[in-house]
């Protein structure tokens, strides 16, 4: 009883506290779906109006790291481990610091479970990035108190519901359509012709969306065909859908360096990566596998061609691999090859 009343008194305090105090806002960061497959990588949401002197809290939601960042105005986006400069990487600075467009606040690449809160002491239109995603952005509109807003709390939490599930949902249409797997399954098949590559994985793929406030996007962390069959002497490729997001085909030993191909690794005259493997104690690692960029300054370049790649087994057995980057959300897949 004691304790009621005092919630109770707490509540009338906060709430007539609140216009000296400034708002507290919550939106979280990332979404994901069940076996972490399938990851929204979006704020959630991705644009809202405060008050100058709110804060808003971000809880990250997601296996795979984001960062809440603000930039200076005008600043590209740099990757994530250099994070907010001036200073020395990684570059992160403290739950509650402020942002009023001269100064850069990041939190760094963060998990489910953990949060950060963002003081906004004046008014002004911030522009909010995930330095490790290129497609998650947002924009918070800090408007002169007094100012009316548009949308409360609860309108956000619905909107942040909302979006989680078409990103999320959206995809899980597509992939179990069986109509969709059909047009795979087809297509290695048919793919048995002399020009064609008879034994395909699809390294992860995604789509792009956007609202007003800036882009969202969904990546299946997931080989399509993450179990394959060939001959000895056959060649397996895997390619990557995904408009953005990089992943590694590593047999054996995780290398140090997962952006880049082991020494092993030849390049095809279409510019195709290419192994050859003769035991599963091979280590064969691909360096990121990415669809082809868009060139954009401040972006790190691949060469092209880099799409995708190849390798051909010559000895029977059982060679299993991961993605370097996504292991930890279940990327994984088993080439068999028999005689
Ligand atoms: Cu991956």
């Amino acid at each position: 009883m004691k304790r009621l009343a005092k919630t109770l008194l707490y509540l009338v305090a906060s709430t007539l506290a609140m216009p000296a105090f400034g708002a507290h806002w919550r939106a979280s960061v990332g979404a994901q779906g069940e076996n972490m497959g399938r990851q929204a990588m979006a704020f959630l949401p991705n644009e809202m109006w405060i008050h100058a002197g709110d804060t808003i809290t971000w809880t990250f939601d997601s296996n795979e790291i984001h960062t809440v960042t603000f930039l200076v105005s005008g600043q590209m986006r740099p990757p994530f481990p250099v994070g907010c400069p001036p200073g020395p990487p990684p570059g992160i600075t403290p739950s509650g610091s402020s942002v009023d467009g001269a100064h850069c606040v990041n939190t760094g690449p963060q998990v489910a479970g953990q949060s950060y809160t963002v003081r906004f002491p004046v008014a002004g239109n911030f522009k909010l990035v995930c330095l490790v995603h290129s497609d998650m952005t947002g924009v918070v509109h800090v408007l002169p108190p007094g100012m009316p807003l548009p949308y409360d709390q609860a309108y956000y939490d619905r909107l942040a519901n909302d979006m989680r599930h078409a990103l999320l949902a959206g995809m899980d249409r597509s992939l179990n359509d069986p109509d969709a797997q059909q047009l795979f399954d087809m297509r290695d098949h048919e793919a048995g012709s002399p020009r064609g590559f008879r034994h395909r994985v699809i390294a992860g793929w995604g789509v792009i969306g956007a609202t007003p406030g800036g882009h969202v996007n969904l990546a299946v962390m997931r080989f399509h065909h993450p179990v394959i069959y060939v001959r000895a002497g056959q060649t397996v490729e895997w390619d990557n859908a995904d408009p953005t997001t990089p992943h590694t085909i590593t047999f054996g030993a995780e290398p140090l360096d997962p952006t880049v191909p082991s020494g092993n690794v030849s390049t095809d005259a279409d510019g195709a990566l290419h192994a050859v493997m003769h035991s599963r104690s091979d280590n064969v690692s691909s360096g990121f596998i990415v669809a082809e960029p868009q060139e954009r300054t401040g972006l790190a370049q691949t060469p092209p061609g880099t799409t995708r790649f190849r390798v051909t087994f010559t000895q029977p057995g059982l060679y299993p691999y991961v993605c370097a980057l996504h292991e930890e959300l279940g990327m994984h897949g088993e080439v068999i090859v028999t005689k």
